[in-house]
């Protein structure tokens, strides 16, 4: 029988610092000897990834509806569901996702104040009865991290957001963090190797045992 494969998320304000997390927990996977398929969203199939265009893209002449924004995101992530995420856990395989759904939850439903029964609908139509197994929720203040985003270069469109739009961001990842027990919080705006060690003894309390054998 193949043992089924886990499904890690990695979640955070931008600058948060995912893409170090990624690379720490690919590491971790490695040691393990554990196959890994890693994503992103919005994207990770050819469909999803020019979803990922049109929403990260500024467009002066047309205002792009919080509502749109939101069917968006599902449709890509109904996309990655089903080619890529799906099919790699039934396979055996561990799925490493940089984003998923909190973050909807995070942007759209705290950010842009979308209706919460609207979105709520959408998740159990999309997602069905894949849950990540485990979620790392990277905590940062909104300045701190919009600052470090902001040294890499030019901004998207949501990235030009006000500070209060990650602020509201920011408090619903933190009220849903605090609510389900499958999310552990981090503190990012320690030193990288402190967030890194957080991260590994994350791993470790939740796996242990389940990843070798
Ligand atoms: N979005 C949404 O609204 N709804 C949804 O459902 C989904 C997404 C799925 C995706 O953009 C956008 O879509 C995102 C949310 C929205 N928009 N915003 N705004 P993206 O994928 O392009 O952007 P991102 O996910 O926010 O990525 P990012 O900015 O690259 O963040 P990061 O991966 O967390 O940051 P990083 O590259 O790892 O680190 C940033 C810098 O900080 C880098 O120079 C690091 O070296 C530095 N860093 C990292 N950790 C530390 C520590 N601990 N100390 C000091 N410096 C550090």
């Amino acid at each position: 029988m193949i043992k089924p494969g886990r499904f890690i998320v990695v979640e955070g304000l931008e600058g948060a610092g995912k893409s170090s997390a990624i690379a720490t927990i690919r590491n971790w996977l490695q040691q393990h000897q554990i196959q890994v398929v890693c994503t992103r969203e919005p994207g990770g199939t050819p469909l999803a990834e020019q979803l990922r265009t049109l929403v990260k893209q500024i467009d002066n002449n047309e205002q792009l509806a919080p509502e749109t924004e939101l069917l968006l995101m599902y449709a890509a992530r109904v996309q990655l569901l089903t080619n890529v995420i799906r099919p790699a856990l039934s396979r055996g395989d561990w799925v490493l996702a940089d984003r998923h759904d909190m973050s909807s939850r995070a942007y759209q439903g705290g950010g842009r104040q979308l209706d919460e029964l609207l979105i709520n609908n959408l998740r159990s139509t999309v997602l069905g009865n894949t849950r990540p197994d485990l979620t790392l929720y990277l905590d940062i203040d909104p300045a701190v991290g919009l600052s470090r985003a902001a040294a890499r270069g030019e901004l998207d469109r949501i990235e030009q957001e006000q500070l209060a739009f990650f602020v509201r961001t920011r408090q619903k990842y933190l009220q849903i963090a605090a609510t389900e027990p499958d999310i552990v919080s981090i503190d990012a705006s320690q030193p990288l190797a402190a967030v890194q060690q957080a991260i590994v003894s994350a791993l470790n309390d939740y796996f242990s045992g389940q990843a070798d054998g």
